[in-house]
């Protein structure tokens, strides 16, 4: 995008933001959670709108001149409910950490007496606020965590079912941030009718799969549906839930007044946006060559001597133990960068290593199939990553990898990059 009043007005921001876009453009986005917005969202996100208060929802206000800011979020709205098939969305949530935190206080509420939440535990792939220990979600309710099989590394629905009897929680969270395979939300959702539960889904990291028909949707098995807009689903940084009709007041009050105060309208915007984009052919097209991808990145990995969690991918992520090549994950993940490949260490399941320097590397394809990398290069993306591992101690291996990465890049162009396109960093 265009700094140039950025640049007159505070050159050393405007300066910083050059770097990144150069950074973005030339280095191997691999962060599973990460990817490129578009131009359109990218200017519907740096509008006007972020001036504008709007406490409420749409023709329910607290401050005027909602003019033009209340058909932006009905928009918004009718699409999210559109692309889903939801009975109804809130698009205010500023991200997926109070979005979960909204969904779990809209449906359990103050005086309940059952406050347990059953949801997937960190270490096996869940999400801090899944009741993590050190996350607030862990103040207000009674958690415990289901984890994975100790062999297969895979979710063990009858182990989650025999854990849901004994335990009897209000709320069963379905959904994760480092799991490579399909979720089956309808056994799920026959877990928690079993025992009188909820079934709510955080979907963040696959939105963008569920989108464009590449994952089994949570919709219709759960009560309400959490996520991130920015991950898979290629919006701007906020949050969204979608949920039965039943739900939709608790929903609404648990976000404003419950939790937030006025929405980021620029952010409402940029979502309508996305979702717009998320309606296309193109769009489905795209969440399959993701997941297309993600599979032959981890046979990649698996040829080059990388030990691939459950075996393989049949989402958008690939987590593997690096330790086969003698390096914990935070070793490895530090090589890749310094090679152009950004990546994030993570735990593998049952791991013996600290989380702090755990034995694994996250990575997955949706930035990478937003620029339009096929399966040709998937073969090659984990040919350097291994090669970066192996190759951490030599600086001119990892000089040379990173060249081949930024000429590679260099030819396929992100999402969201208008030309003049930005000079290769030093
Ligand atoms: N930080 C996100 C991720 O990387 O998975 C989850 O919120």
């Amino acid at each position: 995008m265009s700094l140039n009043e950025l640049n007159r007005q505070d050159p050393a921001i405007g300066a910083l933001i050059a770097l990144e876009e150069s950074r973005q453009f030339y280095t191997a986005k691999l962060i599973p959670s990460e990817n490129y917005a578009s131009l359109a969202v990218l200017e519907a996100s740096g509008s006007v709108l972020t001036n504008k208060y709007s406490e409420g929802y749409p023709r329910k206000r607290y401050y005027e001149g909602q003019q033009v800011i209340d058909p932006v979020e009905e928009l918004a709205i009718a699409r999210a409910k559109a692309v889903f098939g939801a009975d109804h969305a809130n698009v205010q949530p500023y991200s997926g950490s109070p979005a979960n935190l909204a969904m779990y206080t809209a449906l359990i509420p103050r005086d309940a007496e059952n406050k347990r939440i059953l949801g997937l535990g960190l270490p096996a792939g869940g999400h801090l606020t899944h009741g993590w220990k050190v996350s607030a979600t862990s103040r207000f309710f009674d958690f415990a965590h289901y984890g994975v099989d100790p062999v297969s590394h895979r979710l063990d629905y009858a182990a989650i079912a025999a854990q849901a009897r004994e335990f009897k929680p209000a709320l069963i969270v379905a959904g994760a941030t480092a799991y490579p395979r399909v979720i089956d939300f309808a056994k799920f959702a026959e877990i928690a009718s079993e025992v009188g539960a909820l079934l709510v889904t955080d979907m963040a990291h696959i939105a963008g799969l569920v989108a464009g028909g590449a994952h089994p949707s949570p919709i219709p098995h759960s009560a309400a549906v959490s996520t991130t807009t920015h991950k898979t689903l290629r919006g701007p940084r906020g949050g969204m839930i979608l949920c039965r009709a039943e739900h939709a007041q608790a929903i609404d009050k648990a976000v404003f007044p419950g939790l937030q105060g006025g929405p980021h309208n620029h952010t409402t915007a940029a979502l309508a946006v996305a979702l717009h984009e998320a309606a296309t052919p193109e769009f489905r097209a795209y969440a399959q060559a993701v997941v297309d991808n993600s599979r032959a990145l981890a046979e990649s990995l698996m040829r080059h001597g990388l030990q691939v969690i459950t075996g393989g991918s049949d989402n958008h992520l690939v987590l593997f133990s690096t330790m086969p090549l003698g390096a914990t994950g935070k070793i490895a993940a530090k090589a890749m960068d310094a090679a152009g490949l950004e990546a994030n260490f993570n735990s593998i399941p049952f791991d013996p290593q600290p989380p702090m320097n755990p034995s694994g590397v996250r990575i997955g394809t949706p930035a990478l199939t937003s620029r339009g990398l096929g399966l040709a290069h998937m073969e090659q993306v984990g040919a350097w990553i291994a090669r970066a591992i192996a190759g951490r101690d030599d600086p001119a291996e990892i000089a040379r990898i990173r060249g081949e990465v930024y000429e590679l890049m260099e030819q396929f162009p992100p999402p969201g990059f208008a030309k003049p396109y930005p000079p290769r960093q030093p």
